[in-house]
């Protein structure tokens, strides 16, 4: 719904600074997609690994060995690196991993890529996280994942000739999710094992990304159709380690067409109202979460924008002054409800930044939500122009050259 707009000047820059005390100590503190270096109270001197994941903490085998450290508490240096369709990869890496792929991990000077073998030497070093990755309970349910994955990627990513063919690919993909939800229900935990372990860690990047995928392209709520999956997200989201890799579905269905080579739409009805859900909103009540929204969201949303926005405002395509004061109306409704009048022609600047919101690489799934529902509401106010579309092949519009490395 659009505000009724009153003649209050935007808050100034110093005046917004004054509503956040927003603070994380990214060191020793909960989870974060912002940390370099990570800690859990020991020293520096303590540091034998060092992590080079994605700079948009997107790349699904990274959150994996990311999650494993951090449920691990294994202190660790982070370093970030450009993925190709963000940008140019760094020369630095290059000379270390040739292909460019990552994760890779050091450990004890050792470099280390490919996923897997990641965990297994560090299982070796500082022991395994429930179950080893070899164990044979494990081996099976590491099987189940990468045929869940490929039922996944047989649905979403080839164009389908008959809706006959689009029927069997959405089948094949259900009879492997039949598979999982009986796995899960072969233990009372709400996890794969009797407990937390390894196996979830496992599983954890690509059904998120299932979760999100098929919402938007498919019309297929993973999370809301399937009562074991349902209760595995749920305990999953009340672990602060998961919550910190966590990203939303908006990320995730405009970051994956590049890297899978494509995501086919169905067309279908319900596909066409979720789709529209997650690009237009309202961002509240979509599957992607359901732990409740911490009160601190809407001081987290203004202050990252507060850190970063000399250069969210020299990216945005529009006019700097005129984006300055639109952003400016967007973060006083964010913090006080009260509704500003944009200016004129800003609706397509505001929607551009709605749009490029990144989670959790900028900030958590309830700050983005947040900012994304006052930034649509003050730009709906201005108008109905949408920001220029996402582009599909690449995602060069996110460039983390064009941003601090922090
Ligand atoms: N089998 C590898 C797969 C790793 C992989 O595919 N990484 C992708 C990102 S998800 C990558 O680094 N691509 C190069 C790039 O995008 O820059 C593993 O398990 O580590």
């Amino acid at each position: 719904m659009t505000p009724t707009p009153t003649t209050i000047a935007p808050l100034s820059w110093s005046q917004l600074e004054t509503l956040t005390d927003y603070q994380v100590d990214t060191v020793n503190g909960l989870t974060n997609a912002q940390a370099c270096l990570r800690l859990f109270g020991m020293s520096e001197s303590d540091v034998r690994v060092t992590l080079y994941r994605d700079n948009h903490a997107w790349c699904p085998y990274c959150q994996k060995v990311w999650l494993w450290l951090e449920e691990k508490q294994i202190p660790y240096r982070i370093k970030k690196v450009t993925m190709f369709c963000y940008g140019e990869k760094e020369s630095w890496y290059k000379r270390i991993v040739r292909s460019g792929m990552l994760p890779a991990l050091e450990l004890d000077g050792r470099m280390i890529t490919e996923s897997d073998d990641i965990l297994l030497a560090l299982e070796q070093a500082f022991g395994a996280l429930a179950f080893s990755m070899e164990d044979p309970k494990v081996i099976p349910l590491r099987r189940l994942e990468r045929l869940l994955f490929r039922a996944w990627c047989s649905w979403l990513c080839y164009p389908t000739r008959s809706s006959r063919e689009e029927q069997h690919n959405r089948d094949q993909f259900k009879a492997v999710v039949a598979k999982v939800e009986e796995a899960l229900g072969s233990t009372p935990s709400p996890y794969f094992l009797d407990g937390f372990s390894t196996v979830d860690v496992i599983f954890t990047p690509y059904v998120e990304r299932m979760n999100a995928s098929l919402y938007y392209y498919k019309g297929y709520s993973l999370r809301e159709e399937n009562p074991r999956l349902s209760d595995w997200f749920e305990a999953m989201e009340s672990r602060p380690t998961y919550r910190g890799t966590q990203s939303d579905f908006h990320t995730h269905v405009h970051d994956l067409p590049p890297q899978m080579g494509g995501c086919w739409e169905n067309g279908e009805p319900q596909m066409l109202i979720n789709k529209a859900k997650v690009d237009h909103g309202s961002w509240f009540g979509l599957p992607d979460v359901t732990y409740p929204e911490p009160e601190t969201s809407r001081k987290e949303a203004l202050h990252r924008v507060l850190k970063h926005r000399a250069n969210i405002i020299r990216v945005n395509p529009a006019d700097d002054k005129l984006f300055d004061e639109a952003l400016r109306c967007a973060l006083t409704y964010l913090m006080t409800g009260e509704v500003c009048t944009p200016p004129s022609g800003s609706d397509v600047a505001l929607r551009y930044l709605r749009d490029r919101i990144n989670v959790p690489r900028d900030m958590s799934i309830y700050a983005a939500k947040r900012l994304r529902e006052a930034l649509e509401a003050i730009a709906a106010i201005a108008g109905d122009n949408q920001s220029t579309p996402i582009p599909f092949n690449h995602r060069r519009d996110q460039n983390p050259a064009n941003f601090a490395r922090i």
